[in-house]
């Protein structure tokens, strides 16, 4: 130990002191989740007083060593493992028998992001990364169906899934709302979904909506010859109603597969997320992430990344959460986060900021039994009724500000095709109407998918040449 931190250490008072142990002999021995915070401490704190405080206070402990601690509840004590002066982190180990035995996500983020972010001892607190030792994993659902269910369905391989939100936001009847996914259906899009406010409002009932989405669905299906997927946000104001409203769209004879529950995860909450995953094993789980900014801008001190956020709604089961357009479209975000969050979910081992995470039991160096585990993850053929061996992929959504254009600029930064995309303005704001918006997202797809490059396939494709002009125009206004 370096002599900053043997100072460090004796700083600590005796509370403090039991939360802390800068040579812990092996952190990822299986026993603990282990986090990384940036702390800036507050007051008259040290980083290592304030990190202990932290561990304490999200483990076991409170302000003042308590009389009614006992040997075994001293064991649960998370501790500070590490430290990195110059750039204000800490590594912090949770025994994981601390969290509720039923694969409880709600329950872990309730200590390592909850009271902790109010403390004094502290100006700065965000939870970079997280890792889950697979002994944990085991206990947690992940998804159960995904986004190779929803391509085998659609029949659609080796692109993304292109999708779009319907906009105006709110404010259509249900049959005009069904009108434009009708619209972009036939004019080529895959995959629907409610923004993240639809509920039940006056002008655009939700039985009514379901009704006239089941009929749009199934003109387009009947004119395209090509399958389709509407995402139903089911968010409610209660248990029986959220589910009441997955059983109208259960009933309502939709084909398997042609639907999706998107649940606005952050505001409805991880039991609503786990609660659909456990109930419908069969459909498409859609986390819609709506106010993660609040935690997740680098600019707020306080809060967690969005790597964090996405793996554990991969732990919880989601299917699919959204991850950011990675500084391509309107809202905030880098490469250095959304594309590594987004690879984080898909893969069965990834690196993130500061953790190399697998998903499976399986060691990363016997590459041929981790390709037969992707495999099986994927087609459900090789060990559907084998023990655990590792948890499903959970896909990338991805969303906001993007538009035909911006097709192949976001693939060049993703570097990969395998994730679903939904594009509101960039569909519904072209010049043509829906249809041509979803025409055009098809050709920048195709265009893609032929190495040529859109403005020369705009010359014999007029909806995407519309497109290139009047989105080059509007994002150059937009400066
Ligand atoms: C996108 C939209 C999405 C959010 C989600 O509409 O309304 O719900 O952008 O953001 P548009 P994120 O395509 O018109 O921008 O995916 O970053 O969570």
């Amino acid at each position: 130990m370096s002599s900053i931190h043997e100072d460090l250490v004796k700083s600590l008072n005796s509370k403090q002191k039991a939360y802390v142990n800068l040579e812990l002999p092996d952190p990822t021995n299986g026993e603990y989740l282990l986090g990384v915070f940036h702390l800036t401490p507050g007051g008259k704190f040290n980083i290592l007083q304030a990190a202990a405080e932290v561990a304490a206070e999200s483990s076991t402990g409170t302000n003042f060593k308590v009389k009614t601690e006992t040997p075994f509840s001293r064991v649960m004590n998370a501790l500070v493992y590490q430290l990195d002066l110059e750039r204000e982190l800490v590594w912090i180990a949770y025994p994981w028998r601390l969290f509720d035995r039923g694969g409880n996500v709600q329950n872990i983020l309730t200590y390592i992001v909850g009271n902790i972010l109010g403390m004094k001892e502290v100006s700065a607190l965000k939870l970079l990364d997280v890792w889950f030792p697979p002994s944990m994993l085991e206990q947690y659902d992940g998804p159960s169906y995904t986004v190779d269910d929803m391509r085998k369905y659609l029949d659609v391989y080796d692109r993304p899934i292109l999708g779009t939100i319907v906009k105006p936001k709110m404010g259509l009847t249900s049959a005009e709302y069904a009108e434009v996914c009708y619209d972009f259906w036939v004019g080529g899009g895959d995959f629907v979904k409610n923004d993240e406010p639809q509920a039940n409002q006056d002008f655009c009932p939700y039985d009514k909506m379901v009704k006239h989405v089941k009929e749009a669905m199934d003109k387009a299906v009947l004119e395209t010859g090509h399958k389709k997927v509407h995402s139903f946000n089911v968010s409610s104001a209660d248990f029986d109603t959220m589910i009441e409203r997955c059983e109208m769209i259960v009933n309502a004879g939709f084909e398997p597969g042609s639907y999706a529950f998107l649940i606005d995860g952050i505001t409805a909450g991880w039991m609503a997320v786990q609660t659909l995953r456990r109930r419908y094993p069969g459909v498409f789980i859609h986390f819609h992430r709506a106010a993660h900014g609040a935690f997740t801008r680098p600019e707020n001190p306080l809060g967690f990344s969005v790597l964090v956020l996405s793996k554990f709604a991969r732990l919880a089961g989601a299917s699919g959460i959204h991850t950011g357009t990675a500084g391509v479209g309107k809202m905030k975000g880098t490469p250095e986060e959304d594309v590594v969050a987004a690879h984080e979910i898909q893969y069965m081992n990834a690196e993130g900021h500061f953790f190399k995470q697998s998903w499976s039991k399986i060691p990363d160096s016997d590459k041929d039994a981790i390709n037969i585990v992707n495999i099986d993850m994927a087609h459900h053929v090789v060990l559907e009724d084998d023990s655990w061996r590792g948890m499903k992929k959970c896909c990338p959504i991805v969303s906001g500000g993007l538009n035909p254009v911006r097709l192949k600029p976001f693939i060049d930064v993703m570097g990969n095709v395998d994730f679903i995309t939904t594009m509101g303005s960039g569909v519904h704001a072209h010049p043509g109407s829906t249809q041509d918006g979803a025409k055009a997202l098809v050709q920048a797809c195709d265009a893609y998918l032929q190495k040529i490059d859109i403005e020369e396939y705009a010359k014999t494709h007029k909806e995407l040449a519309q497109a290139i002009e009047f989105f080059t125009k509007a994002s150059k206004d937009a400066m």
